[in-house]
């Protein structure tokens, strides 16, 4: 038996099934390359993703894991911790918000959104306790916490959880006027993402996210913007809601915050939002710990100083211009902004799962979403020679 084999079969007997990954083992990596335990060499074009931004162990953000490591990893909040401050002072000064929350993962972070959102509805609008409002979209991801799978669509997702927790009221993405429709005097935010991942790399009409800002002021309505995926240079600029005029009341931030190598979130926002957060009301024991206060801040610098939204916005280009260039009679439409591109896949060419595992015999990993995208999401730090190399083989699997 193979090494892969049995990891393989390590992994389906002792875990649960919550995945179906694509059957390769990897245990090392460096840039946009991933090694196998058998050796074979692979570009990782999914970035676990969007987490690594930066790319794999990158030596700055590795180093300052290490030397926090070595100095201090853990105070809980019951204490000051050197690195929190300037942390939250660089989130701060780079997203142009007032203050920050630390947590962990996303899911925690769009929940700390959720609750911060209900707590000012009720406390600065008026809004009666436990009537809060809040409007998200058709198709939406935003994790797999009890809460925020309460206003997914996607049954899946739901299926056997309940019982759900009410407040939510779903419309369509890219549509204003149900947005107009949805809001009540109890609406107290609207949370989106501005482009959807999950959904198969949808990006809204030009406008949209201007014109749910609008909305959302003219009516005294959060504007919360899940940038987990899309923000910290993916889809090139820093924030994918600055290719609008949709500066958010509260900012989600997750995965490539912490470079790939720690789970580092945060919701971004006002004084004014903020201070509906009183000693006690929230927190984690984890969230804002030393270890990734300085993951944190090598990895924003990372982005910032290697120019990385410039780098996706110009090799994103070249990639759309080639995929589209390659005429493959199974590709019906490439989407996506920068480097967070899907390829959507005819149906009558069958699904993009196939398309992902003959990417994988080629030398490139990739994850199919919503049954026919395959979704491109190499390390922001590519270079155009690597990019060259994908894609001729991407183009050798869609001429197939
Ligand atoms: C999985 C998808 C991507 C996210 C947005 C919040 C979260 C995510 C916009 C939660 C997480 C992940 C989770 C991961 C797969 C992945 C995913 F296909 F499921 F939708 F990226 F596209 N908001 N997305 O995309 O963040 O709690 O996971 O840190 O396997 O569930 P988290």
């Amino acid at each position: 038996m193979t090494d892969t084999s049995h990891l393989i079969q390590l992994a389906e007997r002792y875990s649960a099934r919550n995945y179906h990954p694509l059957p390769v083992v990897i245990s090392e990596a460096e840039g946009v390359w991933v090694w196998d335990v058998e050796g074979k060499k692979y570009m990782d074009m999914l970035s676990s993703y969007s987490a690594l931004n930066q790319g794999h162990g990158h030596p700055r953000i590795v180093g300052a894991l290490v030397e926090q490591a070595k100095k201090l990893t853990l105070t809980s909040r019951a204490f000051h911790n050197d690195v929190f401050g300037p942390f939250c002072e660089l989130l701060c000064k780079t997203s142009g918000q007032e203050q920050a929350l630390l947590m962990n993962t996303g899911a925690e972070a769009v929940e700390t959104a959720v609750k911060a959102c209900r707590k000012w509805g009720h406390k600065r609008k008026g809004i009666p306790d436990g009537k809060a409002e809040i409007i998200v979209c058709e198709n939406n991801f935003h994790g797999r916490t009890t809460t925020v799978i309460s206003f997914s669509s996607e049954a899946q997702y739901r299926d056997g959880f309940g019982p759900l927790s009410p407040g939510f009221k779903i419309i369509p993405y890219d549509d204003l006027d149900a947005l107009r429709g949805a809001i009540t005097p109890n609406t107290a935010g609207f949370l989106v993402e501005p482009i959807q991942g999950e959904a198969g790399i949808i990006v809204p009409s030009e406008g949209y996210l201007t014109g749910a800002r609008e909305i959302c002021r003219e009516n005294r309505v959060l504007l919360m913007l899940d940038e987990i995926q899309t923000g910290l240079g993916r889809t090139g600029r820093l924030y994918c809601y600055q290719y609008e005029k949709a500066e958010p009341d509260i900012l989600i931030v997750g995965k490539a915050l912490g470079g790939g190598c720690y789970p580092v979130s945060a919701i971004l926002s006002s004084e004014e939002i903020m201070s509906v957060f009183t000693p006690g009301d929230h927190g984690s024991t984890f969230g804002g710990n030393p270890l990734a206060c300085a993951v944190g801040i090598a990895s924003l610098n990372v982005i910032l100083e290697e120019r990385l939204a410039d780098k996706a916005a110009e090799h994103g280009t070249y990639f759309r211009e080639r995929l589209l260039a390659s005429k493959s009679r199974h590709v019906k439409e490439v989407r996506g902004r920068g480097l967070l591109l899907g390829v959507y896949v005819h149906e009558s060419s069958g699904t993009a799962r196939p398309f992902c595992e003959a990417l994988m015999k080629e030398g490139i990993l990739a994850k199919e979403t919503h049954g026919q995208v395959i979704r491109f999401a190499p390390p922001l730090t590519i270079e155009r020679k690597e990019l060259d190399w994908a894609l001729e083989k991407i183009e050798k699997v869609l001429a197939s």
